[in-house]
């Protein structure tokens, strides 16, 4: 049984049978990211005094202009996944295709991919806001030994064997479930080590947080609109409060220790939603669930969701339970 303060290293070993495939894979996958996590860290914390700020020059897959850090971190990321030896591709939001990660060694035979948000919310850095490194691990479904296909990556949500986040904020901290529901890591900068701050976390069934861009309110499909009008009538004595950082991995990351619902619905800018449904709406929806959560694109449960290409983006409610359940209904009620 875990206890606070464990070091996270410690909470691997005693817990590398919660991965069902292979107790030894996980634990190196996680020690990778954890790695990973604390390089990009650093970076992050020091990014107002080196020249770091500011766009790499480039324009990623999405068309969005790249902050260098967006580029530091998902270099690191990739590099430090691909030297222990268990990923047989990557798929990375920054990277219009994944990656065949070849251990000639090896011919194939690693048995996971991993695709990755190597810095999300990265347009807050520059104004000193919380970011976010967000993954997700599946196991291939092409025979070991044969080459990656993109039928690797495009698996539904449900079939994820581990996901999780980083959020570079006040403090720095690794958050993922194991078999025994989510668990967040604080890092000790003094030492480089993450220890158990935030055992078994867990969405309450109800919050009073709503996290949405009210500015794309005119854009909003009418359910969404009959929503946050019921989030501020009066008659309620106001049972709700509106907290948007524009940071997923932040506004999720309070809402699951408070209880509340974060919402990107579809809007004039991005009529299919704004965020992808492999890069951030599987890790975070697997993550919610496991924190007794939900999440949704409004009508469908999102890891049910069969993705047809790599950087498909869709509507994405998320959060304590009866909230998002509201919100199906609110918009099962305006779709008749
Ligand atoms: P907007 C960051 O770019 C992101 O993908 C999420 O982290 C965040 O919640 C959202 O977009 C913010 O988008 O349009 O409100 O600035």
């Amino acid at each position: 049984m875990s206890q606070k303060n464990q070091t996270l290293g410690e909470f691997i070993i005693e817990n590398q049978t919660s991965f069902k495939y292979s107790s030894g894979e996980l634990s190196r996958l996680i020690n990778s990211i954890r790695l990973a996590a604390k390089v990009v860290n650093y970076e992050v914390n020091k990014a107002g005094l080196v020249d770091i700020l500011g766009t790499a020059g480039q324009i990623n897959t999405q068309g969005e202009s790249q902050q260098k850090l967006d580029v530091y971190a998902h270099e690191k990321f990739i590099t430090m996944l691909t030297n222990r030896n268990i990923v047989c591709g990557i798929a990375s939001e920054e990277e219009e295709d994944f990656m065949v990660i070849n251990s000639a060694d090896q011919k194939h035979q690693n048995k996971y991919v991993v695709l990755i948000d190597p810095l999300d919310g990265s347009s807050n850095i520059d104004v000193n806001v919380s970011v976010g490194t967000i993954f997700s691990i599946y196991r291939r479904v092409t025979p070991v030994g044969a080459a990656v296909t993109i039928d690797d990556f495009l698996q539904k949500g449900t079939r994820q064997v581990a996901a999780g986040y980083i959020i570079y904020g006040t403090s720095t901290m690794l958050v993922y479930p194991t078999g025994h529901g989510v668990n967040g890591f604080t890092l000790n900068p003094a030492i480089g080590t993450f220890y158990l701050s935030h055992p078994n976390m867990k969405f309450p069934k109800k919050g009073s947080i709503y996290s949405v861009n009210e500015g794309n309110y005119i854009h909003f499909p009418q359910g969404i609109k009959d929503y946050i009008k019921h989030c501020q009538k009066e008659e309620d004595e106001r049972p709700y409060t509106s907290r948007y950082i524009g940071s997923l991995v932040s506004d999720f990351h309070r809402n699951m220790i408070k209880g509340g619902i974060y919402l990107y619905p579809q809007s004039s800018t991005y009529p299919k939603g704004k965020l992808r449904l492999l890069y951030e709406c599987n890790p975070m929806a697997f993550i919610a669930e496991q924190a007794n959560g939900k999440a949704s694109d409004g009508f469908h449960r999102i890891l049910d969701i069969k993705p047809h290409s790599l950087h498909q983006r869709i509507p994405f409610i998320c959060g304590s339970a009866s909230m998002v359940a509201d919100v199906e209904n609110f918009m099962k009620v305006a779709a008749n």
